[in-house]
């Protein structure tokens, strides 16, 4: 059950519209993790996204999704307030930093199966959900990954150092840790339970490779899913600008080489 109050936000592509997929219907149907409906809970970490947050509300999936939780850091342009008034769960975090709202939303949802992390500035269409919720469904997947590069991709929405570095980054990841994986985008899911295991504590840019690092070291199966992107309504507040730039870069670098380093000292992954 669904605890949104939907709305059409009848607005620019969707990216896919996915309500006539035959894999929607075997979504709704399977649930091989536990007896009862499946509980889905989507976190949306908010920093002054008025201008974008009720079409990424009105696009989610109502069918699939328990729980929407918004985790707002002093927006000053009404974001809470819309997101309440749209039915999500509204979380005041008044630390700042992108991973310390998914951390809050994370420990505050309401007993989830899986977990779904996605920005609030309509960059990543939320209905393509079903997409990353479908491997850890069929049991071939403990945590998906939104790659913005395999799918439909408007230039510029993605600015080119952030092409780069994520490039870099990833390639390092593939090398060090022995994933595949091609981007660290933000749209991304997780069983909760794996969620719980790997104790994720990077409160600032480090969130964006924390679950990568940990899930790889821990064993667990990482599957990336292609899925659209476009250019984000209102400012970017991370990889627009020098600051974020900067030290999502550093974060992101020296998360890889530390998290790497600490395995080795620890030993071995734990067995499949
Ligand atoms: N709660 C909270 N959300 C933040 C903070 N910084 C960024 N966000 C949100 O996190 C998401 C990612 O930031 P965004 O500006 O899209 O980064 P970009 O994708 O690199 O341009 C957006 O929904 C932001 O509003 C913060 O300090 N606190
Ligand atoms: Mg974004």
């Amino acid at each position: 059950m669904s605890t949104l109050g939907w709305r059409s936000a009848g607005r620019p592509p969707r990216g896919g519209d996915l309500s006539h997929d035959p894999l929607r219907q075997d979504l709704l149907r399977h649930d091989p993790l536990r007896q009862g409906p499946l509980r889905v809970s989507v976190i949306i970490p908010t920093r002054n996204e008025a201008s974008a947050i009720s079409r990424v509300l009105a696009d989610l999936p109502r069918d699939l999704v328990t729980e929407v939780l918004v985790v707002d850091s002093n927006s000053t342009d009404g974001t809470p307030e819309i997101a309440a008034k749209m039915g999500a769960r509204v979380l005041q975090e008044s630390r700042r930093g992108y991973g310390r709202a998914c951390l809050t939303g994370l420990a505050a949802a309401s007993a989830p199966d899986i977990v779904v992390f996605l920005d609030g500035d309509y960059s990543d269409r939320p209905a393509e959900l079903p997409l990353l919720l479908a491997p850890i469904i069929e049991g071939r997947a403990d945590i998906t990954l939104g790659s913005r590069l395999g799918k439909e991709r408007i230039p510029g929405a993605l600015p080119w150092h952030a092409v780069f570095g994520n490039w870099l980054a990833a390639s390092l990841i593939n090398i060090l840790y022995g994933l595949r994986i091609s981007d660290l985008g933000p749209f991304r899911a997780a069983r909760a339970d794996v969620l719980h295991e790997l104790a994720l504590e990077e409160a600032t840019y480090g969130w964006a490779v924390e679950i990568i690092l940990k899930g790889a070291l821990q064993g667990f199966r990482i599957v990336e899913v292609p899925v659209s992107y476009y250019p984000r309504i209102g400012k970017s507040k991370i990889s627009g600008t020098v600051r974020g730039t900067i030290g999502a870069g550093w974060f992101i670098l020296s998360r890889i080489v530390s998290y790497y380093f600490r395995r080795r000292r620890v030993g071995a992954p734990r067995p499949a």
